[in-house]
């Protein structure tokens, strides 16, 4: 019998079904839970369950819809993109300075560190996209005279700390600012994952 593990959300408590869901760990909240369960079993009474990657790790608060995972291995700004959505996620999508923060605490606890996130303006020049389309508005966090396409070849956003090298170019006192790079960079990267 082929088992799926994953966390499984739900509005109300107590709708498990002993028979059907082995509950392996009560998780986060009241209302998300850690399961494994059949592979036919995948919806029950109307339900469909979410399966989450386990090592995603679920935001909190106001970021409980989405879960993030951070990527140590190098990629391009593409391909770092195709990582994500063949686990059924995409580059991170950054929406208010609490998500900012968030990610900022939860990856970028090294002293230096950068990741690739989902912007770019790859389509039309300084017109800034996030992965799912979507234009950048309200939220931005650009470092300061960034977005700046230096060389006319900058199209792809990351995140930064600290103070490091990269490329002969040298970043300075980040604290989770972005900046725009040559998107054939490899970087380690972060993808988020939605909950539906
Ligand atoms: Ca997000
Ligand atoms: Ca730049």
């Amino acid at each position: 019998m082929e088992l799926l593990q994953g966390f499984f959300q739900q509005t109300l408590y107590g709708y498990f079904n002993p028979q059907k869901l082995i509950l392996i760990e009560k998780y986060n909240s009241l209302y998300k839970h850690l399961i494994t369960v059949r592979k036919n079993d995948i919806s029950w009474r109307g339900y469909q369950f979410h399966f989450l990657p386990l090592d995603f790790i679920p935001g909190g608060g106001s970021l409980s819809g989405s879960c993030y995972k951070a990527f140590t291995s190098k990629e391009t700004w593409s391909n770092s993109e195709a990582k994500c959505r063949r686990l059924g996620a995409q580059l991170v999508k950054i929406e208010s300075a609490e998500e900012n923060d968030y990610l900022v605490k939860t990856f970028l606890t090294a002293s230096a560190g950068t990741y690739w996130i989902g912007l770019s303006d790859q389509v039309k020049e300084d017109e800034w996209i996030w992965t799912d389309r979507s234009l950048l508005v309200n939220y931005t966090n650009w470092a300061n005279d960034n977005p700046n396409n230096l060389h006319g070849k900058q199209h792809c956003g990351h995140i930064a700390k600290g103070s490091f090298h990269l490329l002969g170019y040298e970043f300075t006192g980040f604290n989770g600012e972005w900046n725009d790079l040559e998107c054939d960079v490899q970087l380690e990267f972060i993808c988020e994952q939605f909950s539906p």
